[in-house]
């Protein structure tokens, strides 16, 4: 298992390459290029510059998250096989670095979804907050809105402004596509990409949709065990894999995170893992925990201990954490603040020392 930290790239991210190297068993940034848009091929010069940046802070750059799909080629729309064949271009040119693992999602129009970014909590920590309700009770473009204000500085991937302006357009796109459209569309990518990605020796591992229900009439697809076993049949090449983030599946009571852990990491379908907590405040609604399990509602020894059981080898970073100490004023990227995140990484080292040994002193 190789810890890695999750970095947004020079300038779109406060925390410091230097700060993450001094987190004791840190291996490599989980990075992106945020700023090329879905369905560009990403420009080898980019790519060179950011391996050479992560390099020099002694940091490894072999996971990519994300590259992200463009919407063509989710509702399956003419235009979609030049930006699948943009998609290989970046599959070689990520190769060629060293990158060896690619995240990406498939979550219609919207990346990941809370109604509070940043909800206080009692000890003067802040985090962030999923309350179904509110989610209800708006609009897209409002909680666009809301994100903008509240996260000043840093715009939420898949929120951006640009994206709004067409957003009723994007959701009306969805509209007549069926759940087997859906699936359809996303095996004309995976029997395109896949074999590329097989030969330049890239493993693809899908994040699951977040937070795991539908929300402003969206469908979300990969969200349980049937979902994922869908979409890994899609195509049976084994870089046809998977992103178990264990907050976005855990935030649905009917997952058992490290039952899946156990079932896809058997068949060596489980590429990359997010690891956090959660809290549930009553059947839909959480707010993020700290990584520690008496913290949330997710037994993160469990699921720890079932990646552990299945040969995990794979990366594994901390998932969001809270803003705590001198974090709490600053209006970071939501959910990735330095501090708690460190704590978590050293956390789940911690666990996977004690597992790994098995009591041995
Ligand atoms: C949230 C993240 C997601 C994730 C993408 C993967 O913090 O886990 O934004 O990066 O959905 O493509």
């Amino acid at each position: 298992m190789k810890m890695t930290f999750r970095w947004f790239g020079a300038g779109h991210d406060p925390v410091k390459l230097r700060d993450i190297k001094q987190i004791p068993g840190m291996t490599g940034v989980v990075t992106s290029l945020l700023d090329v848009p879905a369905g560009e091929a990403w420009p080898m010069t980019r790519i060179m510059a950011a391996k050479a940046e992560t390099a020099k802070a002694g940091l490894e750059m072999e996971v990519i998250e994300s590259v992200n799909i463009h919407e063509d080629i989710k509702l399956g729309a003419p235009g979609r096989d030049e930006k699948i064949e943009n998609y290989i271009t970046t599959i070689k040119r990520l190769a060629q670095v060293g990158v060896k693992c690619i995240c990406y999602n498939m979550m219609p129009v919207l990346d990941w979804a809370r109604s509070h970014l940043y909800y206080d909590l009692p000890d003067g920590s802040n985090t962030m907050r999923y309350q179904a309700e509110f989610i209800a009770s708006t609009t897209p473009e409002e909680l666009a809105a809301r994100y903008a204000k509240e996260s000043d500085t840093y715009e939420m991937p898949g929120w951006e402004p640009e994206r709004m302006k067409n957003i009723r357009t994007c959701l009306e796109a969805y509209a007549g596509l069926t759940e087997d459209d859906f699936y359809a569309n996303m095996k004309y990518f995976l029997d395109a990409i896949i074999p590329h990605a097989e030969k330049s020796g890239i493993l693809m591992g899908v994040h699951p949709d977040d937070p795991p229900q539908p929300i402003f009439g969206l469908p979300k697809l990969i969200i349980s065990r049937e979902n994922l076993r869908r979409y890994l049949n899609l195509n049976p090449s084994k870089n046809n894999g998977l992103t178990l983030c264990t907050g976005s599946l855990g935030a649905s009571k009917a997952n058992d995170v490290p039952a899946l852990i156990r079932e896809f990491g058997a068949e060596g379908r489980i590429h990359f893992a997010h690891v956090r907590n959660l809290r549930f405040e009553n059947e839909t609604d959480f707010y993020e925990s700290a990584h520690f399990s008496p913290c949330g509602s997710l037994d993160i020894y469990a699921i720890m201990k079932a990646l552990h059981d299945v040969g995990f080898n794979g990366w594994v970073r901390p998932d969001h954490g809270r803003m705590i100490w001198d974090e709490t004023t600053k209006k970071g990227r939501p959910g990735y603040g330095l501090y708690d995140r460190a704590l978590g990484a050293n956390y789940l080292l911690g666990l996977w020392e004690a597992i790994s040994r098995g009591g041995e002193a």
